[in-house]
């Protein structure tokens, strides 16, 4: 064995696969494909692939994952013609468009919104059955729910793009279309729509938390690197019984910004900024259009944007009222 070993220096031991725990005897049953070493994938993380475990939410969720991808790639193909050289050529700017406004909430014609409004309901389908089954494995190997939890904040900002805003706002040609850049495109013209989603105060807090989780793993991830020579990559360990890593580590931060987090802590920092991104996000989508017209004189009314003499401004024609009755002339 090496002395030290970080993922750098890292050499691969393999031995017989590895199957998991068995402690309901009824999970075996569920769990597919013969296993394989892959020294390639090693480099990265476990060198062994499988076996997967599907169960009943894992089969459904691809499978209704599929028919929505499906569904995409066929409307695509349909728009070029059934040719793929053309698909394959215009991807980027392909998509599946939800249906226009006139429909309302209605159902339209397959091909002018129904075959989004389709799909949908399958990815919707999909997204929610994955999480069950993110849910129902923990709970098979007796873990706590935090992976689920976690992924069912994402699955809120997803809702509300797709489904809760559209219900608000009376109209299914709210939702996002499928397509790379045409769903890009949804988002200018999202903001620019309701005057600029900079100055949502939970767009803002949104990207806190992003750029935040973003800092805290470079931070954590760093220091756990730094301090592996010591053993602090045994990151559980060290939690109950602290050793000269921790305290090292501790102090290295403690030396830098007069603060450390705990060796625990620093992962329940890293959970909620996480969390807190999709959270803040959909409480900034959901309050778009249905509470909030315009976030630039919102801002302006609250002291958080500044006021312009001119036309820019909402204290040109008097009153906010006044002002959104001018624009809506
Ligand atoms: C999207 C939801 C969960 C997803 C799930 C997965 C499938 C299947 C299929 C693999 C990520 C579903 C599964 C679909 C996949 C296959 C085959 C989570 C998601 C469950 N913004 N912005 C955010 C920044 C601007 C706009 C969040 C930065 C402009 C809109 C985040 C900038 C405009 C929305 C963020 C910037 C604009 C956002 C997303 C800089 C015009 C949102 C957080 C530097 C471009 C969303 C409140 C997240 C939101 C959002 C960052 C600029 C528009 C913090 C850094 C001014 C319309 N923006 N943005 O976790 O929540 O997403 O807003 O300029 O809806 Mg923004």
């Amino acid at each position: 064995m090496p002395e030290y070993q970080n993922i750098f220096t890292q050499v691969q031991v393999q031995g017989p696969a590895e199957w998991g725990m068995d402690d309901s005897g009824k999970m075996m049953a569920e769990r597919g494909g013969k296993p394989f070493f892959s020294t390639l994938v090693g480099y990265v993380g476990n060198a062994q692939i499988g076996p997967i475990y599907l169960g009943w939410t894992g089969m459904i969720s691809l499978a209704t994952g599929a028919l929505w991808f499906f569904i995409v790639g066929m409307n695509m193909l349909a728009q070029v013609d059934w040719s793929l050289p053309e698909m394959i050529r215009q991807l980027f700017w392909l998509a599946l468009e939800p249906p226009s406004p006139e429909y309302g909430l209605s159902i339209p014609p397959l091909n002018d919104g129904g075959w989004y409004i389709i799909s949908s309901l399958f990815l919707l389908v999909s997204v929610c059955t994955w999480l069950l089954r993110s849910y129902l494995l923990a709970q098979e190997q007796k873990l706590g729910k935090h992976v689920a939890w976690a992924f069912a904040s994402a699955v809120w900002l997803f809702l509300v793009l797709g489904l809760i805003r559209p219900l608000l706002m009376g109209s299914w040609s709210e939702a996002v279309p499928y397509g790379i850049f045409p769903h890009l495109d949804w988002t200018t013209a999202f903001s620019i729509r309701y005057g600029n989603l900079y100055y949502n105060p939970f767009h803002c807090l949104s990207i806190v938390f992003l750029y935040g989780s973003v800092l805290l793993f470079a931070m954590h991830g760093a220091t756990i690197l730094a301090v592996t020579r010591f053993g602090g990559d045994r990151e559980l360990e060290q939690i109950y019984d602290r050793g000269t890593a921790t305290e090292r580590a501790a102090l290295f931060w403690r030396w830098t910004m007069g603060f450390n987090a705990t060796m625990e802590g620093i992962h329940r920092w890293a959970w909620w900024f996480a969390v807190l991104t999709p959270i803040t996000g959909g409480i900034g989508i959901l309050l778009t259009g249905t509470v909030v017209d315009n976030w630039f004189i919102w801002a302006q009314e609250h002291n958080f944007a500044p006021l312009y003499n001119g036309d820019y401004g909402y204290e040109a024609y008097g009153t906010y009222e006044a002002f959104i009755n001018k624009e809506s002339n």
